[in-house]
């Protein structure tokens, strides 16, 4: 039995209890709560990520966009959707095609604030900057539309060039609707099916589609998931496994938002100014280059002074001793370390430590 003690308070004697709340020793645990959470910062998620596959590289996150922002964009599409297109590999525009019945429309970055909590979001659970993302494009099918398997990543000369952004590396799919049936985003080269698991019981097709049943990895559509999957292995070379296609929707409504993410800031984003400072240093970096892929970690750690003769020919850039043209003056290629000491320059002093593993080299590596 506990003892009362008594305490002074404000001039009165008081029980101790009154005063100290005894601490709760057990306590129910808390109801796991289902619901998404709207996080009280827009810019953050906190939730359940599922991963998906490594061949391609896709996640799922679950509950990414709450019920309301998927009804506002949708409500913000309507008005102003229009038949889908798809770039034309050969001249870089936007075309109509048989393998994308869907309608759809574009936004601009931060067009609308839902927009902006939106990418905020997206560029803080992929760490990339949301001016490398192109506009969200809200896609809808319905009886039977689909979009025909096909990658992201761009493969016209246009589209994917540094001055534009570089090539498409990511794609973020937010579902805003669940399909009643087909719909499923399916990766016919990647491993599939799911692996048994409650975390993956909301993505597997309930009554799979035809088309979900040819193989590889099928998602269904759940409203508020997002799926981001990789069109890019980490050495930026292209992988074929993120081929994708939208399965027919067969019951009931499919609409998505797409974000596509460049390797670096979209041009549609920037003005013309930053376009035109973009281009200008694009061109002066043509004449001024490393030739070793270890140049910015050496030049970082101080080796342009401490061997200034060897990494000012081997890291011309990194070490900033390329000469870069002035302004109006005719291109030249930047000068390889050959035909530098062909003319008796660039003597070869101490190597970087570690360099003698890596091979020395001609070629372009950047
Ligand atoms: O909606 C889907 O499931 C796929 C969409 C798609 O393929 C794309 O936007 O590139």
């Amino acid at each position: 039995m506990i003892q009362s003690r008594s305490v002074c308070q404000g001039g009165r004697e008081r029980n101790i209890e009154d005063v100290v709340q005894p601490v709760q020793l057990h306590r129910a645990p808390p109801k796991k709560d289902k619901r998404p959470m709207p996080p009280s910062d827009p810019a953050r998620w906190v939730g359940e990520m599922v991963e998906l596959s490594w061949r391609p590289r896709a996640t799922i996150f679950k509950n990414f966009l709450t019920p309301q922002e998927c009804d506002m964009l949708i409500a913000l599409s309507r008005p102003k959707m229009v038949n889908s297109t798809v770039v034309d590999p050969k001249t870089g525009e936007r075309v109509p095609s048989a393998v994308r019945t869907s309608t759809g429309t574009f936004f601009g970055l931060g067009e609308h604030p839902v927009l902006r909590d939106i990418e905020s979001r997206i560029s803080a659970v992929t760490h990339l900057p949301a001016v490398n993302g192109e506009g969200v494009q809200v896609l809808h099918y319905h009886n039977g539309q689909r979009y025909e398997q096909h990658h992201d990543f761009l493969i016209d000369s246009i589209n994917p060039a540094p001055e534009n952004g570089g090539q498409r590396m990511m794609t973020f799919l937010m579902y805003l609707t669940t399909v009643e049936e087909g719909g499923e985003t399916l990766f016919p080269l990647a491993e599939g099916p799911l692996p048994p698991g409650p975390e993956y019981d909301s993505l597997r097709p309930t009554k799979p589609s035809e088309c979900a049943r040819r193989g590889g990895l099928a998602i269904a559509p759940k409203r508020g998931d997002a799926l981001m999957f990789h069109s890019l292995h980490p050495d930026l070379s292209k992988d074929v496994s993120s081929l994708h296609a939208s399965c027919p929707t067969l019951r009931g409504e499919k609409w998505s938002a797409t974000k596509w993410l460049r390797l670096d800031a979209y041009s549609g984003n920037l003005d013309a100014a930053a376009n035109a400072a973009r281009k200008a240093r694009l061109a002066a970096e043509k004449h001024c280059k490393d030739w070793n892929a270890n140049c910015a970690m050496w030049a970082s750690s101080g080796e342009c002074q401490r061997n200034a003769g060897w990494m000012n020919v081997q890291c011309q850039r990194s070490c900033h001793s390329c000469k870069l043209p002035a302004e109006g003056e005719g291109t030249e290629a930047p000068r390889s370390p050959a035909a530098i000491r062909a003319d008796g320059g660039g003597a070869a002093l101490q190597r970087p430590y570690g360099i003698q593993a890596v091979k020395e080299s001609d070629e372009t590596l950047r």
